[in-house]
């Protein structure tokens, strides 16, 4: 805890010093909300304007924005404007003015800087996505094939999937749909009965009540109706459905900073998987290792839980499904060891990404705090700055004790990123709220299902849309 504040405020004062390092201006944004907008503009203006995809990455919450708008003039004046018009653009799109968005963007779009102008179309794709202007985006996302920087070829491949499914081309099959698998929590939270009523204080109850009850959280839900509360008084809203409305654009705002993508920018990548028993560890590294291969990655997994010989048959299963190679030892082998083999494998083999699955048992802190140290260790050692990502994985049924679970998890190791699995069959899907609330690490997939394709990357927007289903606000 102290460490972390010791090197955030050297890091500060080495900036001072020597301003001119780019990435750790980055890393100072990171680390410190309060740094950001200004460390950004420096990452910025020092990297001469090539960090743009990694600040863009950092500014994805309004709240960050408001401070960094300021910088936009001062952008435009050193880099020119295309990198102030997608800075402009993203604020737009955050703001839900996709119209303006894409005007900005278009303008971004013709920048000497290739990745400034790959990013603009990119956004632009997703913005037709996000409208449901599927032909348009699939024309956008198919100019953009071939040009697509490692660092997206993940994301791409998932959205341009998405696009084809959505528009019924060969060779894909519909996705069961979110809305669909989020039909019980849907059920739970019952946002449809509140429409076409009075406001008054009984509703503002009854929807405390409800949220709790889809286990939204606490302080969450407290914190929401405070919030609906003041700004129904100072907007002098009359009727519930402006007021789900109104939930609806401060859930999608509150979300939007819990979207995070895959951090695949290392060469190979390390992920490295956390969780408890039967949270869905090795099935979502099943699914996830599908994904990857079918956008293009060479995939290795590593059979790092090899407390049950089941374990590791089963991982072994997975990566058959997924037409992945696996490095496995036997059962009561030294995980670490399991996973410096398989380090070696990659490297020898020269593949793009390696997937660690670990055992979960929590019941033993102390020996699983080893272990995971350990594991860390060995990746560090052998490719520093690594693993690029520690995903933890979190059932989505056992309501708040997944919370419980992250906070026991956060005092072992650092986490990069949740997998809120089992969303399909729950009451509980609130749950994704109180995560974001709770302990604002990103939610970078979501499980929807136990087969291979039923993975999505988490989707602000069309979480909440799916929440609130068929009400009359949306
Ligand atoms: N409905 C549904 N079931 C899931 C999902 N993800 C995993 N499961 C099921 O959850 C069960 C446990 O999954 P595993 O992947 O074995 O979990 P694990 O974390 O690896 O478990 P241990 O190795 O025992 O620690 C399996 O029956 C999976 O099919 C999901 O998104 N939806
Ligand atoms: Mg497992």
């Amino acid at each position: 805890m102290f460490g972390f504040f010791r090197r955030k405020s050297s890091l500060k004062e080495e900036l001072k010093k020597n301003p001119n390092q780019p990435e750790k201006w980055l890393k100072l944004a990171e680390e410190s909300e309060k740094e950001a907008p200004q460390a950004l503009y420096n990452a910025l203006l020092y990297s001469k304007g090539e960090l743009v995809a990694s600040v863009a990455k950092v500014l994805k919450n309004l709240a960050l924005y408001r401070n960094f708008r300021p910088f936009i003039p001062k952008i435009e004046e050193e880099l020119g404007k295309d990198y102030s018009s997608f800075f402009l653009g993203m604020e737009e799109e955050y703001k839900g003015n996709l119209q303006a968005a894409r005007n900005l963007y278009d303008v971004a779009k013709n920048s000497q800087n290739p990745l400034l102008s790959f990013l603009s179309s990119y956004y632009i794709g997703n913005l037709y996505i996000k409208e449901g202007l599927y032909e348009l985006a699939y024309k956008v996302l198919k100019e953009l094939e071939g040009k697509v920087p490692q660092e997206y070829q993940f994301d791409y491949s998932l959205r341009r999937r998405e696009v084809e499914e959505r528009l019924g081309l060969k060779g894909s099959k519909l996705l069961k749909s979110f809305k669909e698998g989020l039909k019980k929590t849907r059920d739970a939270l019952g946002l449809s009965e509140f429409s076409g009523r009075k406001l008054d204080e009984s509703l503002f109850e009854e929807l405390e009540e409800r949220l709790i009850l889809a286990d939204v959280g606490v302080n969450a839900t407290l914190e929401l109706i405070d919030y609906l509360k003041k700004e129904a008084k100072k907007r002098k809203l009359k009727t519930s459905d402006e007021l789900l409305g109104l939930l609806k654009e401060k859930l999608k705002e509150l979300l939007s900073k819990c979207r995070g993508e895959l951090n695949l920018s290392f060469k190979p990548s390390v992920i490295l998987v956390l969780g408890v028993n039967g949270v869905g560890k090795t099935t979502t590294i099943g699914k996830l290792a599908k994904q990857l291969k079918d956008s293009g990655y060479s995939v290795v997994l590593a059979a790092a839980d090899t407390f049950r010989a089941a374990a590791i048959e089963q991982l072994e299963v997975w990566a058959q499904r997924a037409g992945v190679r696996i490095v496995k030892a036997q059962e009561g082998t030294d995980p670490a060891a399991v996973v410096y083999d398989a380090i070696q494998s990659v490297k020898a083999k020269g593949d793009d990404v390696l997937i660690v699955d670990t055992a979960g048992r929590l019941h033993n802190k102390e020996r699983l705090m080893k272990e995971i140290h350990k594991i860390k260790k060995v990746i560090g050692r052998e490719f520093p700055g690594q693993p690029s990502e520690i995903l933890l994985v979190l059932d989505a049924n056992t309501g708040q004790n997944a919370i419980s679970q992250a906070k026991a998890f956060k005092e072992i190791t650092d986490v990069s990123g949740i997998v809120l699995t089992k969303l399909d069959g729950t009451a509980k899907g609130g749950i994704v709220i109180a995560i974001c609330n709770d302990l604002k690490i990103p939610i970078k997939f979501v499980g929807i299902g136990e087969k291979i394709e039923d993975l999505r990357a988490f989707n602000p927007e069309e979480f909440v849309e799916a929440l609130f289903g068929e009400t009359s606000s949306s």
